[in-house]
């Protein structure tokens, strides 16, 4: 199963791997309860028998290698603790971040892989709890079993800026060496028609970082309207021989904030988006990379021009494909509607510095993410709020200063949140006439005139969330609360409200499609699902879908 939708390889070796693993379920005592066989990636829900299962379960494969191994995860929900021939050798928690492992001079021969993954919401999960989507278990995204030789390309990161008239980038590359051995290297650089070469020296196992800015000529921008991509590619080359590689595809593009103003390209961007959360009917959060096309090829058609990746970090061939695409995105790292006391938990701050920094490692170079979100409407109005909000946009902006931050903030906070110092943009959640009886009109007047005597002031104002229920098929001439009818009638409220304001930057709708959500919020939530998609989970245009539409075109 490939993990990206291009190659990334040339030189590095990629050991094929079966889908078919062996799996058992496991008692709290770690005892096998039942065996079947499993996909990969799949979620395990896929299996009938499992499909609301909430435990521990164990993986395992034959695979045959020797010396320097990386086993890639893209994605295991939530906790995984992997083995090699019955040692442990790694563990990780949450399920929508990339982690890898890397073991050097293992034997030749057979080996046994396995790894224990565990979906409880047990006490050491402060980011995977009960929630208003679902915590599917299992290895849900791919893996990738890569050989190395004793010194490797490990990180690539190119950030692409404009000055006077011309482009310039500047790339930075993290080279492993995993020998106790000196040795000089080179490491090459092609993009297009441009060559680079660089020199490096290592003194034994260790990390070395090189940062380098060049100017590019003749470049084709990555536009919205023309996302063209470079590859670019690194090889590694020792004594003259080609040891290693890694290409990524870049855009040259620019995402500026000024004012109240978000720019691309030097150009004011409206953003019309859709919130999408990754679950597709039978395949919750492991969608084929079919479903994935076919949910970009329904927002395109919706004629939005934005994904908000609620509420964490997606699969990478998704983003891929934005790229492709040209769709902006904004991904956020994993964190949904957590209280004061949640976010004291002892793991938290820890889970959540992990998940920001797996998050932009990996994506950094995917030119569609156009802002990074974190702690999408947790306690940004309390002083200890703040310190949390500020300790993860630190981070980020300590990782990646090109790109804007933006948290999605609670409608109840409007008028005493406290947090809005620390982002480019103000984004805010708003629900009119559904959780209360109030207007579009009124709750935005109250919300900018809020934001105009805050911190706010004088940034873009990003309405990240709006919309309303609808069970697909349920249709009345009364226009009830949860019949497509209402649904309907309230985007096209919230919608021309907002589009038709000059004073905000866009909307994203709550939400693309139906998700299913833990039990602990059937509450509230027909059909155990949270019904404000646009269409459902099995892809099901409601009415509202057309009204949206005709509304994003015509706005
Ligand atoms: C929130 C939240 C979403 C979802 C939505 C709703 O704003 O961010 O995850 O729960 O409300 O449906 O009420």
């Amino acid at each position: 199963m490939k993990t990206r939708l291009f190659e990334q390889h040339e030189i590095r070796e990629i050991l094929p791997l079966s889908p078919t693993w062996e799996f058992w379920t496991l008692d709290s005592m770690g005892n096998e309860i039942e065996r079947y066989n499993m996909i990969v990636p799949c979620v395990w829900e896929s299996n009938l028998r499992l499909s609301s299962y909430k435990g521990q379960a164990m993986y395992r494969k034959q695979i045959s290698f020797g010396g320097n191994v990386r086993l890639v995860f893209k994605g295991v929900s939530h906790t995984a603790t992997v083995y090699l021939d019955g040692v442990k050798v790694g563990y990780h928690y949450n399920a929508y971040t990339e982690f890898d492992i890397v073991l050097t001079g293992v034997m030749f021969g057979e080996h046994c892989l396995e790894v224990k993954v565990d979906n409880t919401f047990n006490e050491e999960s402060a980011l995977h709890l009960t929630n208003d989507y679902y915590s599917y278990g299992g290895i849900t995204r791919p893996i990738e079993v890569q050989l190395l030789k004793d010194i490797y390309i490990n990180n690539l990161q190119f950030k692409p800026f404009f000055v006077d008239g011309q482009w310039y980038g500047r790339i930075r590359t993290v080279i492993t060496s995993l020998s106790e051995h000196s040795s000089k290297v080179h490491l090459n650089f092609e993009l297009g028609s441009a060559n680079y070469q660089e020199a490096i020296e290592f003194n034994g196992k260790e990390d070395k970082i090189l940062e380098t800015t060049y100017q590019f000529e003749n470049i084709t921008p990555y536009e919205l309207n023309n996302p063209f991509m470079y590859e670019l590619k690194v090889t590694l080359e020792k004594e003259n021989d080609i040891i290693d590689d890694l290409i990524d595809r870049i855009g040259f593009r620019e995402i500026a904030v000024k004012g109240t103003d978000i720019l691309f390209n030097g150009k004011k961007v409206i953003i019309k988006g859709v919130n999408r959360h990754e679950d597709y009917a039978e395949f919750g959060c492991a969608l084929p990379v079919e479903a994935m096309y076919r949910d970009i090829e329904i927002i395109k058609s919706l004629g939005a021009n934005c994904i908000r990746t609620c509420h964490y970090p997606n699969d990478e061939r998704f983003l891929d494909m934005c790229d492709e695409n040209g769709i902006l995105v904004w991904e956020e790292a994993h964190a949904r509607g957590l209280n004061e006391a949640q976010m004291k938990h002892k793991n938290f701050n820890q889970q959540s510095a992990d998940c920001i920094r797996e998050m932009i490692e990996h994506h950094y170079n995917h030119p569609s993410i156009y802002v990074w979100g974190v702690l999408n409407e947790c306690v940004s109005n309390t002083e200890f709020g703040h310190s949390i909000y500020k300790l993860q946009i630190d981070q980020i902006k300590a990782l990646d200063d090109s790109r804007p931050v933006t948290y999605a903030a609670l409608q109840a906070f409007i008028g005493n949140d406290l947090s809005l110092d620390l982002v480019d943009i103000v984004s805010y959640n708003i629900y009119p006439r559904w959780y209360e009886n109030v207007g579009t009109v009124e709750l935005v007047q109250k919300l900018k005139d809020f934001v105009q005597n805050s911190d706010g002031k004088n940034k873009p104002l990003l309405i990240s969330e709006i919309g309303a229920g609808g069970i697909y098929g349920h249709r009345s001439n009364n226009c009830e609360k949860w019949t497509e009818e209402y649904q309907e009638l309230l985007l096209e409220e919230h919608l021309t409200t907002v589009l038709e304001d000059k004073d905000l930057s866009g909307v994203i709708i709550w939400q693309y499609a139906d998700c299913r959500v833990d039990p602990g919020w059937f509450g509230g939530r027909p059909k155990s699902q949270n019904n404000k998609g646009l269409v459902d989970i099995y892809r099901r245009e409601k009415l509202a879908f057309r009204k949206v539409k005709e509304i994003y075109n015509r706005l």
